[in-house]
Parts: structure tokens; C-alpha cells; sequence
């Protein structure tokens, strides 16, 4: 095969060649993962610190995912929901039981759960609050990250994001994360208020964490001003941030999410990404059924949303974060990388500063934002075995695996302190 002689050089060449230009990926050809690794074409290991964006949470090909995948795709893939399927159901029944809501609206990507939410949350307002018709609006925050298409860009802070792809899609009010005294304000002008859109930390803001009161204190506000508390945790969910769910807070269950009291349970919550362990596209809406009851037939739907190598692949990406205890491990390995960081800061005047949550984390480099130190220490990092990708120019992003063990977390650090420690910008 043809295919087997082509070097990295060649295949970066048929990406730029025959590729839209929409992505800057840094020059390594992955051709191969297994768990917390991955390999390019040359045969060259790497620790992956990106999970693609958070979605390989279990790991590259866990073996119980592939499995899943595999043979449901030799029994039935795609029936659209014309019809029922035998999956399709007990998946459904799957996932409310695990995260504890009444019902679930299966779509495939992360924008798509984010549209489908705010559909809800739309109709939802029209017909249960009897807000005028057009006129509901929905609090969403500056710096948000929450997809790609044409209403979610309608109310992004990133010029690149926005840049001539109007008009915008009217009906959001922008205010300061992490600031609840403009929420306040925020809704004690809008009289039309029917739903805050929060990602519980900012991710492609460079991992924002919030206080602690910020995420309860939408929940209360939501509450009083009858509004739905949308939580967006397509990429903090799933044991990424040392917890079932980022909104769960420093919970201490063990496997199954036992809900403990920091939980603020939002009126509708957005998974995707991991939601598959990076194997296929899965996104779901979850909400209890006074919410999900505004949606009936022919108000909503995809053909391939809920399709039963999905609903099967997604159960035994569910069941792993349990069976390994993933959000256990990202919790205590999230505080061995921070503990890790703040050394190498006391070491080197490069880094400005670490800051996350379980094992999503970012190192804010001490350039200007649009210097390229952060990428050029990306590649060193990359020459050195560990793959890592900048966000907004000088924060670099770092997100292993949750399945990596303490040592090889230990063995990552050393290379980060390595690279940061020998670099010449
Ligand atoms: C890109 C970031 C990560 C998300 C949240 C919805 C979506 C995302 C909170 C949409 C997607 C991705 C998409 C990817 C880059 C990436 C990203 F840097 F932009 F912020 F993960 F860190 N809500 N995030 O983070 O999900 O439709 O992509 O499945 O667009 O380049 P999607």
C-alpha cells in the first residue's frame, strides 16, 4: 500500500493541500493511541496532554469501548427514530439513572447539545413562563467557548470566531464570569430572562476557574427569577475535573456520583466528548421532565442522534469512568501536577502561573499573548515526548487521560520541567 511510504512531511502536505485551513495543528502526525500514548507515523511515543480536548478521558481505544463499538457495529448501526430500537431505550434509562435526571435528548456533537438546550430552554420560556413570543433572552458569559455554529458564535467573545459569519442570532445577554453582581443586574434588567448558559470552568478561555460561590449562586438566582440553570459540561464532565461533574464540586463519591451536597443540579445539562471516550460523536441534553416535556414530536430530532452503536458505545464509556475511578484519579493526580507546577515556577521566571481543577490545567507562560513562546514550548515539549497545544497565545492547555498513573503523571512532569527549565526563546 501506497500509504505506508508517506512520511509526516508528506501527510502534513495533503492536510494543507487538500484541507480547509481552520485549524494550526502543531507538526506531529499521530497514526496510532493506546491509553495515556500516542505514536506518529515515524514511531515516535508520545504522552498525549491534549485527550482531544478532553474526550479521551478513558484513554486512547480503551479495550471495552472498542469492544462495544465493534460489535455493535456488526449487529446494527443507524436506524433513525422513525423506529424504535433495542438500544436505544436501556441507554436512555443508562443515563438519566447515572446522572439523575428524569429524561435525555441524544444528539451527536458538543454545538448540537448546546442548540438543542438552548431550543429547550427557548420553548420552555414561551410556553411554561409565558415570556412574549421572541422575546426571551438567555444570560451567557464573556469569554464563553460553547461550539462552532452560527447562533452559539452569535454570542462568542473571539473575533476569529465571529468575524463575518453575521447575522447573529438575537436573544443573549452577555456578562462578566465569575461575577455575580453583574448577573444580578443582568437579570434585574431583562425583565425576559429564561436561562444562564455557563461553562462551570472556561476551557478555551485558558481554564477559568470560578469561585466557588459563582456556580451555586447562578443555580439560586435561577431559582428566584424562575430561569434554567444550563450547564454546559461538554468538556469538564465526565471525571475531567476531579468530580462526575465540575458543578458537583470537591465531591468524595467513590464510582457512582452519590450526589453530594455541594451538587448544584442545573435545570439542563450538555455532555459530549467523553461522553464517547473519544471513539464517536456523542453528545445528550438531560432535564427532568417538566423542562423536556416542551419538546414533542417533530420539534427536534437528528438521524443519527441516539443511533445504537452510540447509545452502546456511550454506556461502556460510562461504565469505565466508574469501573476505574476516574474522577478519583484525576482529583488526587489533578493536585500532584499543580503541587508539580508551582515548584517549577519557583525554578523558572517563564512560567507565570498554574491553574485548574482535577486534570484540567493550564500554565500561563510570561509573554504577551500574542508571542509565540507558548507554541515554540509546545514543540520543544513535543521533541521531548509529551504533546500539549496553546490557547489564546500564552496559556498552554494541559489534559492527559484520566486513566495516566501517579508515576507516569511524575515522569510528565519531569519532562514539562525539563523543557521549561532548558528553553531558549
Ligand atoms: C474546536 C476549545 C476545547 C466546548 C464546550 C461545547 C463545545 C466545546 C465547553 C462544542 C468544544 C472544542 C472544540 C474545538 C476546540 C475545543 C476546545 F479550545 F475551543 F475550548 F475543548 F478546549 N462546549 N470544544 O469546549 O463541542 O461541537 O466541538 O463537539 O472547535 O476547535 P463540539
Amino acid at each position: 500500500m501506497a500509504e505506508l511510504t508517506l512520511t509526516s512531511n508528506d501527510l502534513m502536505e495533503l492536510e494543507n493541500r487538500y484541507g480547509a485551513h481552520n485549524y494550526h495543528p502543531l507538526p506531529v502526525v499521530l497514526a496510532r493511541g493506546e491509553g495515556v500514548y500516542v505514536w506518529d507515523v515515524e514511531g515516535n511515543k508520545y504522552y498525549d496532554f491534549l485527550s482531544a480536548y478532553s474526550a479521551v478521558n478513558q484513554g486512547h481505544c480503551h479495550p471495552k469501548i472498542v469492544e462495544a463499538l465493534k460489535s455493535q457495529a456488526e449487529t446494527l448501526t443507524l436506524t433513525s427514530r422513525a423506529f424504535y430500537s433495542d438500544i436505544l431505550g436501556q441507554y436512555e434509562k443508562y443515563i438519566t439513572t447515572y446522572f439523575g435526571f428524569d429524561k435525555v435528548l441524544p444528539m451527536n456533537t458538543g454545538a448540537e447539545g448546546v442548540e438543542t438546550a438552548i431550543k429547550i430552554c427557548r420553548k420552555w420560556g414561551y410556553e411554561k413562563k409565558n415570556v412574549p413570543e421572541n422575546k426571551g433572552q438567555i444570560i451567557v458569559f464573556d469569554q464563553n467557548f460553547h461550539g462552532r455554529t452560527t447562533t452559539i458564535v452569535s454570542f462568542s467573545s473571539d473575533p476569529d470566531a465571529r468575524r463575518n459569519f453575521g447575522p447573529f442570532t438575537h436573544g443573549f445577554v452577555k456578562v462578566a464570569y465569575n461575577d455575580l453582581e453583574s448577573l444580578q443586574e443582568a437579570f434585574d434588567e431583562h425583565p425576559n430572562i429564561i436561562g444562564v448558559l455557563v461553562e462551570p470552568i472556561q476551557g478555551e478561555a485558558g481554564v477559568v476557574v470560578p469561585n466557588d460561590d459563582f456556580i451555586p449562586g447562578i443555580a439560586k438566582m435561577c431559582s428566584e427569577y424562575n430561569a434554567l440553570f444550563i450547564a454546559d459540561e461538554i468538556q469538564t464532565g465526565i471525571a475531567r475535573t476531579g468530580s462526575l461533574l465540575a458543578i458537583c464540586g470537591d465531591c468524595t463519591c467513590k464510582g457512582h456520583c452519590e450526589r453530594q451536597k455541594s451538587y448544584t443540579k442545573p435545570d439542563i445539562l450538555i455532555l459530549g466528548k467523553a461522553l464517547s471516550g473519544g471513539t464517536y460523536p456523542v453528545s445528550a441534553v438531560l432535564a427532568d421532565n417538566e423542562v423536556m416535556e416542551v419538546i414533542t414530536p417533530g420539534t427536534h430530532g437528528s438521524t443519527y442522534g441516539g443511533n445504537p452503536l452510540a447509545c452502546k458505545v456511550a454506556m461502556a464509556a460510562l461504565e469505565v469512568v466508574n469501573d476505574e475511578y476516574l474522577a478519583q484519579n484525576a482529583r488526587k493526580l489533578g493536585k500532584i501536577f499543580r503541587d508539580r507546577m508551582k515548584r517549577l515556577i519557583e525554578k523558572s521566571p517563564l512560567v507565570r502561573l498554574v491553574r485548574g481543577k482535577g486534570l484540567l490545567n493550564a500554565i500561563v507562560i510570561d509573554d504577551h499573548p500574542d508571542s509565540s513562546t507558548a507554541w515554540d514550548i509546545c514543540v520543544a515539549l513535543k521533541d521531548n515526548g509529551l504533546i500539549a497545544k496553546p490557547t489564546h497565545g500564552n496559556i498552554i492547555r494541559f489534559a492527559p487521560p484520566l486513566v495516566m498513573t501517579e508515576e507516569e503523571l511524575h515522569e510528565c512532569c519531569d519532562i514539562i520541567e525539563k523543557t521549561i527549565l532548558n528553553f531558549k526563546g
